[in-house]
């Protein structure tokens, strides 16, 4: 007969935090969110740190060049899908390690006979007022001038007229030669109280463009994820069928981390994986395994002493039917303890701290924090980001309603049969383990994690934690009643400013 397991399959939202002694002098912007990404003998020395603990899922419908940077801009990193062609997953991983953080390619440029009217067209349909002229209209054409929405007035000029007699010519233009440094840069910014400094080849033609704004950004962003060349960080996801051909092109390309993603990651495949990226690539690039949900999978895992971190979780994620259709997998939360108790006498016997990352199924901050009380080290997600404008996947109208597609990558439409297929050979998906779907847009990845990392630092400070070390080790959990659960939102209150019941779920579910 099966082995039954006595306890019962937990998820998050059957726990509540209970708060203990704030210290007067905490606050939460002092809070320090960083985590460990590869192990290391005790967790304070681990070489490589994400400076928030959010990562973005191994997904198409999330992890993109755009998100990654978007991300990493934040603290955080993305693990690039590997469901696309070895040659597109590493253009992605270049697109971020050459993003110059403050030097940006002009996506909206018109030539000298345009008419005022086109360019109104351009400026609202791109959302920029700064337009560079060119000899051809492109980024990189012979810079002629610049144009912005400050150079006509729409009711009152002839929008007949040429960008040539409104902008500002070339000879008038302030502008700096490629090579200059980000910080010279600002400074003649700051010099000729300009918005923005073209950056021209020696032949005259435009390479990028250093705006003030994103100088204030950066000054608002200042846990930026950089490598030791200030480049920005970003991982890549592998799988057990191509990492041959995968990983030595994805380690020139510059990637940080890897991570085989895999629906269950339980099994030998992986494991030959892992040896042959050790014994080609030695212990220099940080390497994640999963997805695992018991002590055993981890005990598995963790044997030879190979790998970083790992990742727990099955059958949880938003898109996900896995449980449905085979049967298998762990509520997240009971999974996370199991793993992360073994981690920890891990740890004590062996010396060595392995990172987990909890995976999937996480619908709110307050879900966040509770993965993060528990024990793990950094939490994945993918539906969180889908709904981001930096995702990869298109805005969509439906009912008046800003939508995102977000699907699994055990759907048809992800074709990533790599992740399910159990390595016998068969290139099919023989049946479905997620679903197609679409997440409301919530807007700039900028403004949803600053509110998600605001909310885990008041939770830390209530629990009298100064960073998610102490966080572990002082936070007391209580098992909630669904009486309880009815009564931790408002009751009996309509919100007449928005018209509807209460929701008391985050990131746009009342949508
Ligand atoms: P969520 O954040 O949207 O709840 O879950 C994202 C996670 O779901 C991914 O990181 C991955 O582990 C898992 N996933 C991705 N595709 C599928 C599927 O098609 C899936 N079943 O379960």
């Amino acid at each position: 007969m099966a082995t039954i397991l006595s306890d019962i399959s937990r998820t998050f939202s059957e726990y509540l935090l209970i708060p203990r002694l704030t210290r007067g002098d905490q606050r939460p912007e002092l809070v320090d969110l960083s985590s460990p990404l590869c192990s290391l003998e005790d967790e304070e020395s681990s070489h490589f740190k994400i400076n928030v603990p959010l990562v973005s899922a191994c997904m198409q419908a999330v992890s993109g060049a755009d998100l990654a940077i978007a991300l990493a801009r934040q603290g955080g990193l993305s693990f690039i899908f590997c469901s696309q062609p070895i040659e597109s997953q590493v253009d992605m991983i270049q697109q971020v390690k050459s993003h110059k953080a403050g030097f940006v390619a002009s996506d909206t440029n018109a030539t000298v006979d345009m008419s005022l009217r086109d360019v109104l067209v351009l400026m609202r349909s791109s959302g920029h007022s700064t337009v560079p002229v060119t000899s051809d209209g492109s980024a990189t054409g012979f810079l002629k001038g610049i144009i912005t929405d400050r150079d006509f007035w729409e009711y009152e000029d002839d929008m007949s007229n040429k960008v040539m007699q409104h902008m500002t010519p070339i000879q008038d233009v302030i502008s700096a030669s490629d090579g200059i440094s980000l910080r010279d840069a600002n400074g003649l910014l700051r010099k000729h109280k300009k918005e923005c400094l073209p950056i021209l080849s020696p032949e005259g033609n435009l390479v990028a463009l250093v705006f003030k704004k994103d100088y204030e950004d950066h000054r608002r962003h200042p846990l930026e994820l950089l490598d030791d060349s200030k480049r920005l960080r970003v991982g890549a996801a592998i799988n057990t069928h191509d990492y041959v051909a995968r990983v030595p092109a994805l380690v020139g390309a510059g990637v940080d981390a890897l991570c085989f993603d895999s629906s269950d990651g339980f099994n030998e495949h992986q494991m030959e994986g892992v040896k042959w990226i050790r014994k080609n690539f030695g212990r220099a690039i940080t390497l994640g395994v999963g997805n695992i949900v018991s002590a055993e999978g981890f005990d598995y895992l963790v044997e030879n002493d190979l790998i970083d971190f790992v990742k727990v979780g099955i059958g949880g994620g938003s898109i996900c039917i896995t449980r449905e259709q085979k049967g298998i997998g762990r509520g997240q939360a009971s999974a996370l303890m199991d793993i992360v108790e073994r981690r920890n006498l891990h740890a004590k016997d062996s010396g060595r701290y392995i990172p987990i990352c909890s995976d999937g199924g996480l619908s709110s901050d307050t879900q966040i924090v509770i993965a993060l009380a528990m024990g793990a080290d950094f939490v994945m997600m993918g539906r969180y980001f889908a709904m981001t404008d930096e995702s990869p996947t298109p805005k969509t109208s439906i009912n008046g309603q800003m939508y995102k597609p977000y699907w699994g990558e055990g759907t048809r439409r992800a074709q990533n049969w790599q992740r399910y297929s159990d390595n016998r050979g068969s290139r099919q998906m023989i049946f479905e383990e997620g679903v197609d779907a679409y997440v409301p847009l919530v807007g700039p990845l900028s403004e949803l994690v600053q509110t998600t990392l605001y909310k885990l630092r008041s939770t830390m400070v209530n629990v009298g934690a100064d960073n998610l070390a102490q966080f572990r080790e002082q936070a007391i959990l209580t098992m909630v009643s669904e009486q309880s659960v009815e009564e931790a939102g408002t009751s009996n209150v309509r919100q007449f400013s928005t018209g509807r019941d209460v929701d008391n779920t985050d990131w746009g579910n009342g949508v």
